[in-house]
């Protein structure tokens, strides 16, 4: 148990602490002199079972609460001191709010220095405490009378502090660590030293931490707790610990950076949270109200932004937007102390409930429930709310180290949950199981509906699916989301389209019988020079705006591409020339061929043969340059796999890949508009190919289909 001593200057508190323990805090030349204490002093009290009671003793002096609020953070227990000839004082009641806002639950009143009044004047002092305490946690405190000086009281009050350590529960050791550091210091022969309260989860020697805000890592080479070396350190003790590492020194090492497990560091300096404004404020807080932040043993510059329409008056509670001057090592629901921007009083304080809140559209009725969810002390509950809140897909990871949570405590909260997880990079996206079923069955439904209005589709757009499904997840989720399905065998990822296993693109029976009829016209002898609309139309007696329509209907389906403005080729034909290029240019020294030479391999026309190797320009296919062509090895099955020969496989100069081609070729290929991951082709009008588009970077690492 930790012990915080609190109270006006000079109440006797450090006097009380070393009536308590044998040890005088005041430990600087300049306290001894001045008679106060100005730094945090430490004192442990050895109690029965090798526990121990730690005291922080803290300074009273008004200028010195931001220590003391330091100091506070940690505690277990909270020893306020007033004296008895003194009273209640502004900084009693200072401390009192200041414990009571941190959230320590439990404390008693040490009424000091007995030995100068009488038992009236006691009598009447306990009551301004009494009357003091209302509404706080020392409401119904007891009230131990002590004198340092004379000893009396002394034991009772340290045996009631023994008593309280005994019934102290363990604090959660199942938290990942954190440790607020209040001191840092060289020690001859040792190194560097920080010491503070160990405010959840354990650390050992050996292990690594990361300080934070700034990210410094370091090791534990050995540690001390309550002043005694040890092996561990827990929750709810006082450490020391010896750093050691690259960039370890006193110097890069400050009070209020947090050390903690490294999978924790990530500050933040915009934090939503519940402020309670004290009631004896004397004027409410508006909007952008700057004020000094103190969390942990952190001190920062802050301003409140409201997040609902009125000012805060006081006495009450809102929830806030606060955003830091700079950023700090947080936790939910940690709480914080804000006094005003001068630094001469406490204005209020709350708990932490949002690390990573918005800084836009933080006042819609979304944010709100999602405050709500986050509010929530408990875990399980918390993130079981969140998942019911938009848009219902949330990083457990995120919301862990948030909260600090361990790995083991992660797993079980996804397991108690039945949590769908997605994991997509450092991220696991979360979904309830509900919500799941949800995205499942409208997945399914929103397909079987597509492929019902549009069975001469292959299958839908995955990017326009995504958009179609709630929860919308992010647009890499939502491939891991996919991925699932297609494990259950229920849907294929097609390039970037998406179909029900069970779905195979047909045309209407109408469209099929037409297409018996023409497919055999383009094929055949024929096949390098198939008849164009016009002729269809002629030969076969139909409209040419029907047949037009039927063979952009074959090119949908992979069956025909149209290589010139109506001009259609069968793909097993397309597939066959793109053989014949490879080869022509396997042929030729360099691999840089010209068009006659494809030509008398195909048996065209000049023109025709030119408006083939044009298509396959603008499919990046080939590559020109003036008169003569390469061909780009990476995008030869454009139109299916092929069968090449040895020479066209093997013929490194003949065949150039995208990487090799600007160096040799001082330019950039053509890529008319086709995306290489569908297996449709764009077609495009002959001789309107569209404005160069550079290649993808991405595209390298793909495989081409
Ligand atoms: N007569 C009497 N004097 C006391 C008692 N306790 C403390 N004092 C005196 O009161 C003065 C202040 O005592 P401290 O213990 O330093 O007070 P403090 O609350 O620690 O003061 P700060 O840390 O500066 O806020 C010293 O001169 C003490 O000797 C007591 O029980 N009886
Ligand atoms: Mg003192």
């Amino acid at each position: 148990m930790i012990v915080g001593a609190g109270g006006h200057i000079d109440h006797g508190k450090t006097a009380l602490i070393k009536a308590l323990t044998g040890v005088d805090g005041d430990r600087l030349k300049e306290e001894k002199a001045r008679g106060i204490t100005i730094d945090l002093g430490f004192a442990y009290l050895p109690v029965e079972g090798g526990r121990m009671v730690g005291f922080v003793d803290v300074p009273g002096h008004e200028r010195f609460v931001h220590t003391m609020v330091a100091g506070a953070s940690g505690i277990d227990f909270a020893l306020l001191a007033v004296a008895a000839d003194d009273g209640v004082k502004p900084q009693t009641l200072e401390h009192l709010a200041i414990i009571d806002l941190l959230g320590v639950k439990r404390g008693l009143v040490a009424l000091t220095k007995t030995d100068l009044v009488g038992s009236e004047r006691l009598a009447s002092v306990a009551g301004e405490i009494r009357a003091a305490a209302i509404g706080t946690m020392l409401e119904r405190a007891d009230i131990v009378p002590v004198s340092a000086l004379t000893g009396q009281g002394v034991d009772e009050l340290r045996a009631r502090l023994v008593a309280h350590a005994a019934d102290t529960g363990e604090r959660s050791e199942e938290a990942r660590f954190r440790l607020a550091v209040d001191r840092v210091f060289t020690l001859p022969g040792v190194g560097v030293v920080v010491t503070g309260a160990v405010l959840s989860g354990s650390v050992r020697v050996g292990d690594r931490v990361a300080i934070s805000p700034s990210g410094l890592r370091a090791r534990v080479r050995s540690l001390h707790t309550q002043n005694r070396p040890a092996e561990t350190a827990r929750a709810g003790e006082r450490c020391a610990l010896n750093l050691a590492d690259q960039g370890v020194s006193k110097e890069a090492i400050q009070r209020g950076d947090m050390a903690l497990d490294p999978e924790l560091h990530a500050p933040t300096d915009r934090i939503d949270a519940r402020l309670r404004l004290l009631p004896g404020e004397a004027k409410p807080i508006g909007q952008w109200f700057p004020v000094r932040l103190h969390h942990a043993a952190a001190e920062v510059g802050a301003h409140i932004v409201l997040l609902g329409d009125d000012p805060i008056q006081p006495g009450e509670s809102a929830d806030v937007q606060l955003a830091l001057d700079r950023p700090i090592a947080a936790a939910v629901p940690d709480r914080y102390i804000i006094r005003d921007a001068s630094a001469q009083r406490t204005i209020g304080g709350g708990q932490f409930i949002d690390l990573r809140p918005p800084a836009r559209r933080r006042r819609t009725p979304e944010r709100r429930a999602q405050r709500e969810a986050m509010a929530i002390a408990d875990p399980y509950a918390a993130f079981a709310a969140l998942l019911s809140t938009p848009p219902f897909a949330w990083d457990l990871v995120a919301f862990a180290r948030d909260r600090a949570l361990s790995a083991a405590h992660t797993h079980r909260l996804a397991g108690k949950l039945g949590l769908v997880l997605l994991q997509s990079g450092p991220s696991t996206i979360s979904v309830s199981p509900e919500r799941w079923r949800i995205f499942a069955s409208s997945l399914m439904e929103e397909l079987a509906r597509y492929h019902a209005e549009n069975p001469d589709q292959q299958g839908i757009g995955r990017e326009r699916l995504r958009l179609m499904l709630q929860p919308r997840l992010p647009a890499p989720v939502f491939v891991v989301a996919l991925q699932k399905a297609v494990l259950n065998g229920e849907l294929v990822l097609d390039g970037s389209f998406v179909r029900l296993a069970a779905h195979t693109a047909h045309l209407a029976p109408q469209d099929e019988d037409a297409w018996s009829t023409i497919a055999p016209l383009l094929g055949g002898a024929e096949r390098f020079r198939p008849p164009r609309v016009r002729d269809i139309a002629e030969t076969t007696g139909r409209q040419e705006r029907d047949v037009r329509r039927l063979l952009k209907l074959a090119g949908r389906m992979g069956w025909a591409d149209e290589v010139a403005h109506d001009h259609f080729f069968l793909r097993a034909a397309v597939r066959e020339m793109t053989s014949i290029v490879a080869d022509v240019a396997a042929q030729v020294e360099g691999g840089a061929f010209g068009a006659a030479q494809f030509r008398d391999r195909v048996a065209n026309g000049r023109k025709v043969a030119i408006q083939i190797l044009d298509f396959f320009d603008r499919h990046g296919m080939t590559l020109r340059k003036g008169d003569l062509r390469k061909v780009n090895r990476h995008r030869l099955d454009l139109f299916g796999p092929l069968t090449l020969s040895a020479e066209a496989v093997g013929g490194e100069s003949s065949l150039v890949g995208r990487s090799d081609f600007k160096s040799e070729w001082g330019s950039e290929p053509v890529s008319g508009g086709f995306d290489s991951r569908s297996p449709s082709p764009v077609v495009q009008r002959a001789g309107s190919a569209r404005p160069t588009r550079p290649p993808q970077p991405d595209r390298r690492t793909r495989p081409v289909r």
